[in-house]
Formats: C-alpha cells, structure tokens, sequence
C-alpha cells in the first residue's frame, strides 16, 4: 500500500523554507531570497518516491505585525496548517530563538498533527543545534527532531524517511510526473519578484507586487508575457528601471534565463514599472494578491 500526505512547511522569515522545498523537489518551486517574506502564498511542491506521495506546502514566514499585509500572510500559514496531515517546522538553528520564534511555537502548541522540528542551518559556523533542540524541547516537546542544511542538502534523505513513515496510507494526489501545481502566469511573476528581490535594495522587496496583464503565443512557439512591477512611490519606480534601464534590464535577462530552465518554450518578458502608492493597504489587491 502507498501512503500520502500533505506536509505544511512552516516557521519564521528566513529559516529556509522555500529552499527545503526546492531541494526537496529538485527544482526551484518556490522562489528564495535572503529577504525576509519573499514567500506571500502557500507553493505546493510534490516528491514522488516509490513507498509514495509527499505534497509539501510552503508557507510565508510567521511574523508578528498587526499590519494588514502581514495578517494576511499569516492567515495563509494558518490555513496551510489547517491543510496539514503533518507539520514540518523549520527552525534556522543561526539564529537566537527571540520572540518571533515563541510565537510560531505557541502557534503549533495542541496542532493536533503529528509535528516534526528541522534544525535547519547546520552547515553554517554560526549554527547551535543543541541551542534550537533546547527550545523545542521546552516549547513543544512532542515534537520529533531532525538536524538538516536545506542549502547542502544534508538530512533531507532522513527527513523523507520520517515523513513517509507519519503519512497515512492513501493513494497520490497527483500524477508521478508532477513536481508542483503551480499555475505559469503565478510561477513567472514570482521569478521575477525573486530578482528584485536580489537586486533591489532595502526598501523595495516588501514596497513590490508583479501583476501580469497579458500574453500572447508567437509564430516560432514562443511566449511573449506582459506584466507591470507596482511599487509604491516613484523614487522605488526610478531605483528599479536603475541608470538608462540597467536594473529593469538585467531583472529581464536574468528572470527569461531562470525561466528557460523552467518551461519548454521559450518565453519573452514584457516589464512595465507602475506606482501605486495605496497597493498594500487595499483589500481588493490584497485578496487578488495573497490566498
Ligand atoms: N547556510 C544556510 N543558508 C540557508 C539554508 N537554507 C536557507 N538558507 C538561506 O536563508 C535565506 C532565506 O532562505 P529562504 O528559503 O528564502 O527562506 P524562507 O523561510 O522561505 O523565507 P520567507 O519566504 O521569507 O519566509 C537564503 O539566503 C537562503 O540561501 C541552509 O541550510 N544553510
Ligand atoms: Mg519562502
């Protein structure tokens, strides 16, 4: 019999979660950025093995701010845990675990599933597992531990192991051949956020949305795809179209070339950079944006 389940991948900005996923599938998924909040929805990625099916939701980092746009990312943490037949908390064991960390703790307290607790980081010099084990041993001691480096791939045979063995009996949800459900439209705006991301400087990452407007099939098989960069003042419009268009340009050329190993044809980017200075505080957008 096989088994399957659905593992919520959950924990504070920054501990390595869309990095896990990607390692886990072996291909980027879910975009990553040493900014914290890259990730703004749950991202399904999907593991085959033989003994069976692990569907992976990563989820944006927990953060306590009673900002609308922060509640809204929280609300989609809370809904990917409700999804959940196991938790996957991921701990980035570099860091001291302060008050953003007691509170994805108290969040997973009573969750009811069985909950395993990833010490991520360990290649790092600055890394103190025992540090991270001791906080989940007081905070949530339930919980089953793994020691693990998303980035080196250390620990992930191990973690897979565990997760096959807590995951019910049940058939695959989705085909074999399938690594993620994401539609292409959602995929490419977030490789190219993920490039702003990476090459924009402080205010900008959480200032940015990528709205796609249109698309069109070329003679030659080709995509041509449109989207506008919204920021929210002019001064971020000008830091992004950089010096006679560089940084809009190389943002361009080094998303398409990401994008090259990600779909079968090939797809040209259209980018127009817009200000709407209200985007963050409007709940249209938000609902349209974040789910
Ligand atoms: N040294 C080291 N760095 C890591 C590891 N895993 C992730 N990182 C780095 O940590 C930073 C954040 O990684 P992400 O995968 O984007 O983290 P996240 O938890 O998805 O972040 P949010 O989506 O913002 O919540 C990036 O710079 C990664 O390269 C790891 O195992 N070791
Ligand atoms: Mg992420």
């Amino acid at each position: 019999m096989s088994k399957s389940a659905f593992a919520a991948i959950v924990g504070r900005p920054s501990s390595g979660k869309s990095t896990l996923l990607n390692a886990l599938c072996g291909a980027k998924v879910s975009i990553v950025s040493p900014v914290p909040q890259t990730t703004r929805n749950t991202v399904r990625g999907i593991v085959n093995r033989p003994d069976g099916q692990i569907v992976f939701l990563d989820t944006p980092g927990f953060h306590i701010s009673e900002k609308k746009f922060n509640l809204k990312l929280r609300d989609v943490v809370t809904r990917a845990l409700a999804d959940a037949d196991i938790v996957v908390y991921l701990i980035d064991a570099t860091r001291e675990p302060g008050p953003e960390e007691e509170a994805m703790a108290a969040a997973l307290k009573g969750i009811r599933r069985p909950l395993v607790a990833a010490l991520n980081k360990i290649d790092h010099a600055d890394a103190l597992p025992e540090r991270a084990a001791a906080f989940i041993a007081a905070k949530l001691p339930e919980a089953r531990l793994i020691s693990i480096s998303a980035l080196e791939g250390k620990g992930l045979d191990e973690l897979m192991d565990r997760l096959i063995g807590l995951a019910p009996e049940g058939p695959a949800w989705y085909p074999g051949e399938y690594y993620t459900d994401q539609e292409p439209v959602f995929r490419i705006a977030e490789i190219i956020r993920e490039k702003i991301l990476r090459h924009t400087r402080q205010e900008l990452p959480h200032a940015v949305f990528v709205d796609y407007t249109d698309s069109r099939k070329l003679g030659d098989g080709s995509l041509e795809a449109s989207y506008d960069i919204v920021v929210e003042r002019p001064s971020q419009k000008g830091i992004l179209i950089g010096k006679a268009g560089s940084m809009i340009q190389k943002i361009r050329q080094e998303s398409e070339a990401d994008l090259e190993d990600l779909f079968d044809y090939p797809i040209h980017l259209r980018l127009q950079v817009r200000v709407d200075p209200e985007w963050r505080r409007d709940d249209k957008r938000l609902e349209k944006l974040i789910y």
